[in-house]
């Protein structure tokens, strides 16, 4: 059985471990430099220069090398990033560089039972039969990880709080604050997950926010939690959402639920992330006149400018959920008074499980893209980590943790050149071999969503698993995921004369979406319900376009299967990966015969081409 050991995700050029005795910031880049330094062919020296605190650095080129400096944490992060551009014989990018986002988290959904909720790589790093349960060097080596990328905040428990994760808070403090300490030399600080209701669990018979006992409790906890650990980033909050308890239970706002959190961990500089995921989870589908994507704007639009300075409205990137295809949140265009954060999902909830590619940067591009006129303050991603000997499941979706820290310390990253250098930091490949992976890659994500869901549809994965087809397996259920295809037509009417959604968007995203003619193609069954003889640009029908994506997209997937089994993959990933690739072809299968069979049988409508259609 091989171990973590073996599998050094994008570390390969780094020395094993990093040594237990090398304790701040400013030693551990220390360490990293001298060993590279004695590594490397050129012996290019690395000097390190720690000023001060902060996020920034600088790197200068010196007669025999270079020198970083910055603060700390940033000294680390500068040393890092010099070292990457080192390894991947990439242009040293010299000067200041500072993080498009100070908060750069990535959210665990671990239970204490040691689950990990959406999980597709094995248990929690960090949680086993209800308390704290870990391999010391392994969560160094998980602290060295997220480091050498900006990743500055870990969330180590679920949204969903599950007992005894309460305890985190209470007598499981002192095993936090353990855990908080190794990962605090790499300049990585914790944030717990709360539960709304938290206060009922001791005295309390309700949690009403304006409540003074409600909110004492909440400051004496406060208290508690900051003298045990100093430097906790804050708390996240899943509040009336899902079934979980919020200030709406009270007939109060989520900005006075929010305040009230927030007021009690001001004192100890923390910041409160309270997520904007908030709609009906159980809507009658008959009841056409609701319409999940609007809720979030709805609720939170109005309280603009009533948060608190320390409050983060955390805010999925599109308004469904981590959908293969979704319109940027117009949240995102409508809070200009709010913190926002982005949130994004590395776990492959609804993108393959880890089993199928997909590779996320090209999809983090469009969306940056879309947003570059208005503020985020702040990003966050869930976790694609678990026990498993590669950290990833499938060892490629190590790239999109990677890659998640490249766009979360610049927005503006080129996702090609962030899939190049993490394959040249993970794998000894010629240039050719290079170029195919990263063909592979960077396709990957158009290729899984032609042969699932088509064109922003969204939902037609198999309920709660949410891996595999299942075109109307959402359709009559309460979670507001309905694609109304009938003989004639699919999709929702999401214009002003539908349910108005795209009214939330401002003008010159909505006259855009608002147009079948000019909204976005790969967007056209988010905004409008068509029928199936709707032309295309290109002059094919709709259904032509759904059941040719379906086949090319299988086509396509056979084409990276065998380009994956051409590259000389090391032994120990290459099993791992194949196996995968074959079951991501099978995946790919059902996907196109179960859809395509889906509309025929609605629309009647042959294939030009006369492939095989089960009818
Ligand atoms: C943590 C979706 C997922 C849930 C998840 C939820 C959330 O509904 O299926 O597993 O719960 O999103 O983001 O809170």
């Amino acid at each position: 059985m091989r171990t973590w050991r073996e599998y050094p995700a994008w570390l390969k050029g780094f020395s094993g471990e990093v040594p237990e005795e090398r304790n701040t910031p400013e030693e551990i880049a220390a360490f990293e430099a001298a060993t590279f330094h004695d590594r490397d062919k050129e012996r290019r020296k690395i000097r390190v220069q720690a000023e001060g605190a902060g996020d920034a650095f600088r790197i200068v080129k010196t007669g025999d090398g270079y020198c970083v400096s910055g603060g700390s944490p940033g000294i680390l992060y500068g040393t890092y990033a010099l070292i990457r551009q080192l390894l991947t014989g990439e242009d040293v990018r010299e000067g200041e560089s500072r993080p498009s986002f100070s908060l750069r988290m990535l959210d665990g959904w671990d239970n204490m039972d040691g689950s990990v909720e959406r999980g597709y790589s094995g248990r929690s790093l960090w949680f086993e039969n209800g308390r704290f349960s870990y391999d010391r060097a392994r969560i160094r080596q998980l602290g060295r990880m997220l480091a050498s990328v900006g990743i500055n905040v870990l969330c180590i428990n679920n949204v969903n709080v599950h007992a005894p994760a309460q305890r985190l808070l209470d007598d499981m403090l002192g095993e936090a604050a353990d855990f908080a300490a190794i990962l605090r030399p790499f300049g990585i600080r914790l944030m717990l997950s709360v539960d709304f209701s938290q206060p009922m669990e001791s005295s309390l018979s309700g949690c009403d926010p304006l409540d003074p006992e409600v909110r004492s409790w909440w400051e004496r906890c406060a208290e508690r939690v900051w003298s045990a650990i100093p430097d906790l980033a804050g708390f996240l909050v899943k509040a009336d959402s899902e079934h979980r308890p919020g200030p709406n239970e009270y007939g109060r706002t989520h900005a006075e639920g929010a305040n009230m959190l927030a007021d009690a961990i001001a004192p100890y500089g923390g910041m409160l992330l309270w997520r904007a995921f908030v709609y009906n989870c159980m809507q009658d589908w008959r009841d056409t006149s609701v319409d999940r994507p609007c809720a979030a704007y709805e609720i939170y639009h109005p309280l603009d400018g009533m948060f608190r300075d320390n409050v983060i409205l955390q805010v999925k990137y599109g308004p469904y959920d981590f959908q293969v295809r979704e319109p940027v949140s117009p949240l995102f265009f409508g809070m200009d008074r709010t913190a926002l954060a982005m949130e994004l999902q590395l776990a492959q909830e609804y993108t393959g499980h880890q089993i199928d590619l997909f590779s996320m940067p090209p999809m983090w591009r469009e969306l940056f893209d879309a947003i570059c006129e208005t503020h985020v303050d702040a990003v966050a991603a869930v976790s694609n980590l678990g026990r498993d000997a590669n950290w990833t499941g499938h060892p490629f979706a190590a790239l999109n943790l990677f890659a998640y820290g490249c766009f979360a310390w610049d927005r503006d990253s080129d996702p090609a050149a962030v899939i190049r250098s993490w394959i040249r930091l993970t794998y000894d490949f010629t240039e050719e071999e290079e170029e195919q992976l990263l063909r592979v890659l960077a396709k990957s994500r158009d290729v899984y969503e032609k042969y699932t869901s088509p064109l922003g549809l969204c939902w037609m994965v198999k309920p709660g698993v949410h891996y595999g087809p299942s075109p109307y397996g959402y359709e009559f259920d309460l979670w507001g995921t309905y694609n109304r295809a009938d003989r004639n037509a699919v999709g929702i009417d999401r214009t002003a004369q539908g349910t108005g959604y795209v009214l939330q968007y401002p003008e010159k995203l909505r006259s855009v979406y608002e147009d079948p003619e000019r909204c976005p193609e790969k967007l056209l069954l988010f905004f409008h319900r068509l029928p199936y003889s709707f032309r295309m640009r290109d002059g094919r029908t709709l259904i032509q376009r759904i059941y040719d994506d379906h086949f090319e997209g299988y086509e396509e997937t056979l084409g990276m299967q065998r380009a994956l089994e051409a590259l000389p993959l090391p032994e120990n990933d290459r099993d791992e990966i194949l196996t995968r690739m074959a079951a991501q072809v099978k995946n790919a299968a059902e996907w196109r015969d179960v859809v395509n069979t889906f509309f025929f049988r609605f629309s009647g409508f042959a294939d030009r081409d006369g492939r095989d259609i089960y009818p």
